[in-house]
């Protein structure tokens, strides 16, 4: 009897040790009908498969054929929700558990040759030492890749109206930001993160949000190979060392309008 009640108990313990990360995602069973939905921007139609993912949380959904899904993973503060499918542009934007208590509608669109996706992953950029109290600590566990985001990126069609966006960003911990509420810190704040094209800083990053357009002078656009920085900024109360604003950005991409 002893030996068979330790069975269990060793087979119940790898059980939750093996799935102790996964484990929320395995709540929602893949392409199961839910209460939030992915449609056409355009259209307004379902789309079925599409990929939700909450990257900080390491929880990922596919939507049901009927474009629906549920998300069961403990939201707390802002996160970032990502949504993915082919042929339509890789979609983002920063919810909380007050919006995720409620039916979530998302709207994406069809994928056009004109826009170019740089990145649809999610980078953390800084030093990974942060206060409890700044914009989204405690939402933060994708991987640090120091102060710089650098990319290369080719384009072939110029024009006036050339933007480079960024699909969300969170963890900014500006002196506007702060005074928005974007973060609970009392007297530091950090310089704004910059946007670098070619070498030449063209935009600062002022607050936390989904979509932020940077327009990209026509007259630093090379037909061809062209670099895309992004900077983050750094705490202005802290003068014995350097320490960087720990932000999170993702879906980087290039609209031509
Ligand atoms: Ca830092
Ligand atoms: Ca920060």
């Amino acid at each position: 009897m002893r030996k068979y009640f330790l069975l269990i108990f060793t087979f119940l313990f790898f059980n939750l040790t093996a799935n102790s990360v996964p484990l929320q995602a395995n709540i929602s069973k893949e392409g199961e009908a839910g209460i939030n939905k992915i449609v056409d921007a355009e259209t307004s139609q379902p789309i079925a498969g599409a990929r939700v993912i909450l990257p900080q949380k390491n929880y990922s959904i596919t939507t049901a054929s009927d474009g629906t899904f549920n998300l069961n993973a403990d939201i707390n503060g802002a996160t970032v929700l990502s949504v993915e499918k082919e042929g339509y542009r890789p979609f983002s934007l920063t919810i909380n558990e007050k919006i995720a208590s409620r039916p979530i509608v998302v709207g994406i669109e069809k994928s056009n040759p004109m826009n170019i996706t740089i990145d649809k992953d999610m980078f953390h950029l800084g030093d990974n030492n942060y206060s409890d109290m700044s914009a989204n600590a405690g939402q933060f566990c994708v991987k640090c890749v120091g102060p710089y985001y650098t990319k290369n990126i080719q384009l072939s069609k110029i024009t006036d109206s050339i933007y480079l966006v960024i699909g969300s960003i969170i963890g900014v911990d500006t002196k506007t930001a702060k005074s928005m509420g974007q973060n609970k810190i009392s007297f530091a704040y950090a310089s704004p993160p910059e946007i670098f094209f070619n070498g030449n800083k063209i935009a600062e990053i002022q607050i936390n949000g989904d979509g932020q357009r940077f327009k990209i002078p026509r007259n630093l656009i090379r037909a061809g190979k062209n670099e895309v920085t992004i900077k983050t900024g750094r705490n202005l109360m802290q003068t014995a060392y350097i320490d960087y604003d720990d932000i999170e950005i993702s879906n980087i991409s290039i609209e031509t309008r």
